[in-house]
């Protein structure tokens, strides 16, 4: 039985409840003011469906299967911003706009599996802010995905009315993009009420443990280049069917610097030049059981992208306790130097940095044999990892 609006305010007076007596030790976003709306958009969504949601999570989680008890329990653990359901196909981030380029892949790889399934995306009006959001509707639209983006709109980002934001600036977006408003009940929760927390219980903070990456060891050359080593290792990857290639130049220009030009056209993914987009896409796949390799021709460039990395592709196993995984093939070239010198925004080398942004492991190997086992240990991979390559080591570009 569906719930009903007077069930979805129950619920959320009772969370609140909870919070002033300090029981929940994490934010909480109450939804409140968008019940009916909520409630008629759900009508349409089946239960197979994929929902993304945001830091305002509950009405979404609660329309789409989670039971009340079960939700209440996970706030009370503090995950209200960051409920998973895998059954339910119930997906979300509190990082504004943070599902939108995971929502558009999920709904790629749907259309590639001519699946009937559709893939609804949620956000507030302050998502729509970002450029992150941009990326995801163009590509839904260009592609005619299955993905409906749903700004829920109360007219402030935390308390900021849109009129102090982009000033009178309005963005018409494509049809896949619905919109509706609401007034709501509560304020942000920093805004909300005096809660003294000082005599509850601290839980432990959850640590992500760092994955060991330690597993190539040094070994003598094969009879191959560092770039034969790379496009050997592509072309055993791609036996496996499911494994996409995808990036930008991957399918035009030099593809992939001269190592996917053996690969069957419909395993190769050309992307618009949108990095955080394109690790999003990558990240939908996996979460479609594809097994993307994804290919960045420099780390520079790869900034654009560390809100998929950092924020999504290297946690969201461990925020769904793992009942989400990822196996994203990160391919992170360093520009070369030799013999053209681009400058200093195209030859930087992240690697130490990434090491202790992230807890996916990351190897750099540094001659063909080490490349070949290397992607020889990722062949069966169920986890992301990042393979650093060096463009100076390659021998003819
Ligand atoms: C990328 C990012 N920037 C800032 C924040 C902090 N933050 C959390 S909620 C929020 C407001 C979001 O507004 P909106 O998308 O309209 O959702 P609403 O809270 O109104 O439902 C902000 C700025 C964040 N979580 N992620
Ligand atoms: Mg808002």
């Amino acid at each position: 039985m569906p719930l009903t609006k007077q069930e979805l305010l129950e619920f959320e007076r009772e969370i609140l409840g909870l919070f002033e007596q300090a029981k929940i030790t994490t934010p909480v976003h109450l939804s409140g003011g968008n019940e009916e709306e909520l409630i008629e958009i759900f009508n349409q969504i089946k239960p197979d469906d994929w929902v993304f949601s945001t830091h305002r999570s509950h009405y979404h989680a609660l329309l789409k299967g989670i039971q009340k008890e079960k939700l209440k329990e996970m706030i009370l653990c503090g995950k209200s911003m960051h409920i998973f359901n895998k059954e339910l196909n119930f997906f979300s981030s509190s990082i504004v706009a943070g599902c939108a380029a995971i929502a558009a892949g999920v709904a790629l790889a749907l259309k590639k599996k001519n699946s009937s399934q559709k893939v609804w995306c949620f956000i507030g009006d302050g998502a729509e802010d970002e450029g992150h959001f941009y990326e995801s509707v163009r590509y839904v639209e260009g592609w005619d995905l299955p993905c409906t983006f749903i700004i829920e709109d109360n007219d402030r980002s935390v308390a900021t009315p849109k009129s102090d934001r982009y000033n009178k600036s309005e963005i018409q977006w494509p049809d896949c993009v619905k919109r509706h408003y609401y007034t709501p009940t509560y304020p942000h929760y920093s805004g909300g009420k005096f809660v003294d927390f000082s005599k509850c219980e601290i839980k432990p903070i959850q640590q992500y443990p760092k994955q060991s990456s330690s597993l190539i060891s040094s070994c003598d050359e094969l009879g191959l280049t560092y770039q034969q080593a790379i496009k050997q290792s592509m072309e055993d990857l791609a036996k496996d069917k499911k494994t996409i290639f995808l990036g930008y130049n991957v399918k035009y220009g030099n593809k992939g610097y001269g190592t996917l030009t053996e690969i069957p056209g419909e395993q190769v993914l050309e992307t618009p030049l949108a990095e955080n987009l394109m690790t999003g896409l990558a990240m939908g796949l996996a979460l479609e059981g594809f097994k993307p390799v994804l290919f960045f021709e420099r780390h520079d460039f790869m900034l654009n992208a560390l809100d998929n990395i950092v924020n999504h592709l290297d946690k969201i196993e461990k925020m769904s306790y793992g009942e989400f995984k990822t196996p994203v093939i990160i391919r992170a070239t360093i520009g070369s130097k030799y013999p053209l010198y681009p400058g200093p925004q195209h030859v930087q080398d992240f690697t130490e940095a990434f090491q202790k942004l992230l807890c996916m492991p990351i190897y750099k190997p540094s001659n063909s044999q080490e490349i070949i086992n290397t992607y020889n240990h990722l062949s069966d991979f169920n986890y992301p990892a990042i393979i650093v390559e060096e463009k100076d080591k390659y021998s003819n570009i």
